[in-house]
């Protein structure tokens, strides 16, 4: 008999999906945002029924436990995120999140009580779009980024990630709080693998055995309004042509024959934005990713040299946002996922993730896995993202087979 409701989970993902849905498809769920806090509205009122008790830390991450024979003993993790990209599918986080929600919700109709507790997460801020960083809530768990700099984000109105979260914790009432950085015993995710790989090699499952490394940066180039018809050349301090100079200069950089290297500028601003005054300043954001720690920190360089190479005669300020190492998850975690895969009748296949995922962070404080299954045509960060019932459902069951063992340990 099947571990997992497949109509249930299904069901839920198409609920979620109009919380913030696009009109094509897609959803635009940002985080802190009123479409966030009816998410998670949502998530609780499922989780009530189940008797789960909710937690929020700090930092807003969300905790739902179910509580185990032996209640003291330190709790199995597994979840993702609810928030999505502007422009964003109905999986993307949301799998991870429903997922562990149908393990607890099939482990209670059967009556399975585990030793240990089980906590589904939801971390906050994944996607980093109108707060940056990505994987802010976990990375602040983790110690990665403080508590009061993780806070003190602004979003484009000016709004800080303490105000959008002091109203997010108000309007969803009687949640108590726990202190931020508590400790799990293990923590498994599972997600869509966003990428093309499983597939175009026909696999259901894929076992991951890590994720690449990312940094990001925010860019700010100083120059000088002037008037568009008066000024000449010679005596403008045009912050776009300094970015327009960098960025091609950013790109030859980043050439890779192998093509390892990730590299994205998804956000460019001049201001004052008039058609009719030269800009004086120019924002932009960086994300860079790749597998080898030595060749993220030759980019870094590279990018500060150029920054400052390049901008005169307008200034160029460099400003890290996040460093997300490149990561290797515990071998005995991923061979979990493989022999629990393979129970189940799928040959997993073993995966490198392109994207980054909470589970980064969680890799250096206990042992981690990652579950993925894949999305159809490899596509994500997209409001057309796709995956097939049924891979959801085989992802959720090996899913419920790691847990229940992590559990009884
Ligand atoms: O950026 C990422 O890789 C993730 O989707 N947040
Ligand atoms: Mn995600
Ligand atoms: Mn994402």
């Amino acid at each position: 008999m099947p571990l997992t409701n497949a109509q249930r989970l299904w069901e839920r993902h198409e609920a979620l999906a109009r919380i913030g849905a696009t009109g094509r498809g897609g959803v635009c769920r940002l985080a802190l945002t009123a479409e966030d806090t009816a998410g998670r509205a949502l998530l609780l009122s499922w989780a009530s029924r189940l008797g789960l008790i909710a937690e929020m830390d700090p930092i807003g991450n969300l905790f739902l436990r179910r509580i185990g024979r032996e209640p003291d003993t330190a709790p199995v993790w597994t979840g993702s995120h609810l928030d999505t990209q502007p422009t964003g599918g109905k999986y993307d986080g949301i799998y991870g999140v429903l997922a562990g929600l149908e393990v607890l919700e099939s482990f209670a109709e059967r009556g399975v009580v585990t030793r240990r507790p089980i906590e589904l997460v939801v971390w906050t801020d994944e996607e980093g779009v109108r707060f940056q960083p990505t994987t802010m809530g976990s990375a602040v768990h983790a110690g990665a980024v403080r508590l009061e700099e993780a806070l003190g984000a602004r979003d484009a109105d000016g709004v800080t990630a303490e105000d959008a979260l002091a109203a997010q914790m108000a309007a969803l009432g009687g949640v108590a709080r726990r202190r931020l950085g508590s400790a799990a015993h293990a923590y498994v995710e599972a997600h869509i693998e966003q990428g093309p790989v499983l597939e175009a090699e026909r696999r259901v499952i894929g076992a991951v055995t890590g994720i690449q490394g990312l940094r990001q940066f925010a860019i700010a180039l100083a120059g000088e309004e002037a008037h568009a018809g008066t000024t000449p050349a010679s005596r403008r301090k045009d912050a776009f042509v300094a970015a327009h100079r960098i960025v091609a200069a950013l790109h030859r950089l980043v050439e890779d024959a192998t093509g390892t290297t990730r590299f994205t500028i998804g956000r460019f601003q001049a201001a004052p934005g008039s058609p009719n005054t030269v800009p004086g300043r120019v924002e932009f954001t960086i994300d860079l990713r790749h597998p080898d720690l030595g060749r993220l920190e030759r980019l870094t360089q590279g990018i500060a040299d150029i920054c400052s190479r390049e901008a005169a005669p307008c200034t160029a300020a460099v400003t890290p946002l996040l460093d997300s190492t490149p990561v290797a998850f515990d071998p005995a975690m991923v061979e979990r996922v493989r022999a629990a895969a393979r129970r189940l009748g799928h040959e997993p296949l073993d995966i490198l993730s392109g994207a980054t995922h909470d589970a980064k962070f969680m890799a250096g404080l206990c042992p981690t896995a990652m579950i993925f299954i894949p999305c159809r045509g490899g596509v994500s960060h997209n409001e057309s993202e796709a995956v097939e019932p049924e891979h959801l459902a085989a992802g959720a069951e090996v899913l419920a087979e790691v847990l229940r063992e992590l559990a009884e340990e």
